[in-house]
């Protein structure tokens, strides 16, 4: 085996947004992009040697290229072991685990999340470090630093390691132990939920269907609620992760995840419908009858969190990202806990867990978690409802209502414009920015602005300082409009759009929810142009 030093010349586009880099494959494939970029992460690490590393990704196309070079990568910076899933794959969730149980000083993460995967299609790299969460704002602008005069990378020149194989092998010096993706994570599930309360649910002839959308939770969830649960063959479907998702685009939203809607909706529903993306971080939750929106799910979780085991004793407090809706808010409020609004993106959430100061996190974009991992959790947010479901013995739509009865309700809903000119949407941004200190106390459709301006966050733990986070109108009566871009897309700019209407638990509770937001719809388009500004008559995708 020999170490090699090879020269490159730095890319100046490597820079980490909401979670990790996200490019087009074809940019992956660039000579020496990859090895550029994990080498400027471990650069901007300390105290590497005799550590361990974590490998694994979502089994999307080029995963199993890259997870080749960055074991050869970690072997020449000086990691003594590196801890691989087998195949190279690992759920978000599951690396998040990994990373914790086994004391790894961190991981690689390989995903585009919920973006198409395919030759065509997007791949992604992230860093995750010891707490098991995404690298902090620290570390990524340190890594896109290093990235932009980079002039060489480490790899040693050893064979491939042979992912199909449990057990230990080598890569130069350096170990890799190829572990089972699913066995760890399975162990800590059992921890926190009444497995055997679930088993009694599914012997009760409780019927669900998971739509694992042919990504990595396929082999979780069949391992847990097919093996583990006793649930029926079949409960699982598009269970096989696919490297182009089956040409799927694998968002466990109402667009993407319309058949499973659809089966929810109509005469021979199951009890429960359920869905994950492609890295298995993200969770949809149905109903018969009944959608329940993911910030609806996160103030459900945890007004129930006592339910489970694992949260037996009560929760500290609960964090939610800015746009999601507010109301986790009134749970928090009712319990006399801690509530935080943090930016997008789960790596604000891993201080106030680190710290204790909240026990469950989630964003309006289906990312529920806890304190289990540093990520949002697809399958605990699934087995979490599962075990609600089996303690109360209600359908999923009774306790939605009865929450809605007792809390309010928040309608809510994101209109997403994909792909628009870049150009068009800074602009825009820019100018409603501008307008914001002219709307505080100004009435519009009966309603007083209450604030505006572009949210910054302090973190409280660690002092530090995130600004431009994305635009916030309040109003008086709880409603808000929000309007940020996307920091995940990787083509144009994504423009996502956030609308929220609160209704007290007297109010109207069963409007549509489309119907209800309208207003402030409207006096969206109004304030910043937007459908006018990008030509477009619709969003592409709303949740
Ligand atoms: C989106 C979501 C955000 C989520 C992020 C990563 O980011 O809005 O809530 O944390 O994706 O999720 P953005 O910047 O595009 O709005 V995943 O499942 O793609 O890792
Ligand atoms: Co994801």
């Amino acid at each position: 085996m020999t170490m090699q030093q090879i020269k490159t010349t730095p890319f100046s586009d490597q820079k980490p947004g909401t979670s990790g880099l996200r490019k087009r494959v074809p940019v992956f494939q660039q000579a020496n992009y990859i090895e550029n970029f994990i080498q400027s992460i471990f650069d901007s690490l300390e105290g590497i040697a005799g550590r361990t590393l974590v490998i694994g990704g979502d089994g999307r196309f080029y995963n199993d290229v890259v997870v080749q070079k960055a074991i050869k990568i970690a072997a020449a910076n000086g990691f003594a072991r590196v801890l691989v899933g087998q195949g190279g794959l690992l759920s978000t969730p599951g690396a998040s685990h990994i990373i914790r149980h086994y004391k790894a000083l961190g991981g690689i993460v390989l995903s585009a999340s919920h973006n198409p995967g395919g030759p065509d299609g997007d791949f992604g790299i992230k860093y995750n470090i010891d707490n098991g969460g995404p690298a902090p704002e620290r570390i990524t602008d340190a890594v896109f630093a290093r990235s932009k005069v980079i002039d060489s990378y480490k790899i040693v020149d050893a064979p491939d390691v042979d992912l199909g194989k449990l057990g230990t092998h080598k890569s130069g010096d350096m170990i890799v132990e190829v572990i089972d993706p699913v066995a760890d994570y399975a162990d800590l599930m059992e921890t926190l939920f009444d497995f055997d309360a679930l088993r009694a649910l599914f012997a009760g002839g409780f019927r669900m269907q998971f739509d694992a959308m042919s990504a990595i939770t396929g082999p979780y969830a069949h391992a847990i609620l097919e093996g583990k649960l006793g649930a029926p063959k079949g409960t699982v479907i598009n269970g096989t992760p696919l490297p182009d998702f089956g040409g799927g685009h694998p968002d466990p939203n109402l667009v993407y995840a319309k058949p499973l809607f659809d089966l929810l909706m109509g005469p021979d529903a199951p009890d429960f419908g359920a869905a994950s993306d492609g890295d298995g971080d993200r969770n949809l939750i149905i109903g018969r009858n009944i959608f329940v929106t993911p910030s609806d799910s996160l103030a459900l979780i945890a007004a129930n969190a006592t339910l489970a085991p694992g949260y037996r004793n009560g929760i500290a407090g609960i964090a939610r990202s800015m746009p999601t809706s507010a109301a986790a808010d009134k749970v928090a409020e009712k319990l006399g806990i801690e509530m935080h609004e943090t930016p997008t993106g789960w790596k604000f959430f891993g201080n106030l867990l680190d710290a204790g100061r909240v026990t469950i996190c989630g964003e309006e974009s289906s990312g529920t978690g806890s304190n289990h991992v540093r990520e949002k959790d697809g399958l605990w947010a699934v087995l979490f409802w599962l075990n609600i479901l089996a303690v109360r013995k209600q359908s999923v739509e009774a306790i939605v209502k009865e929450h809605w009865a007792t809390y309010g309700r928040n309608y809510y809903t994101r209109h997403d414009y994909e792909e628009v000119d870049a150009a068009i949407a800074n602009a825009l941004v820019d100018d409603l920015r501008a307008k914001l200190p002219g709307l505080v106390g100004q009435g519009f459709e009966g309603m007083t602005v209450s604030y505006a301006d572009d949210f910054s966050y302090s973190d409280p733990v660690d002092g530090s300082v995130s600004g431009k986070q994305g635009i916030r109108i309040g109003f008086s009566n709880g409603s808000r409009i929000v309007l940020r871009l996307s920091g995940t897309g990787t083509v144009g700019a994504t423009l996502r759009l956030y609308l929220e209407r609160y209704e007290t638990a007297n109010g109207h509770l069963d409007l549509d929810t489309q119907s209800a937001l309208e207003p402030l719809i409207q006096l969206a388009e109004r304030l910043s142009g937007l459908r006018q500004r990008t030509g477009r008559a619709a969003p592409n995708v709303i949740t």
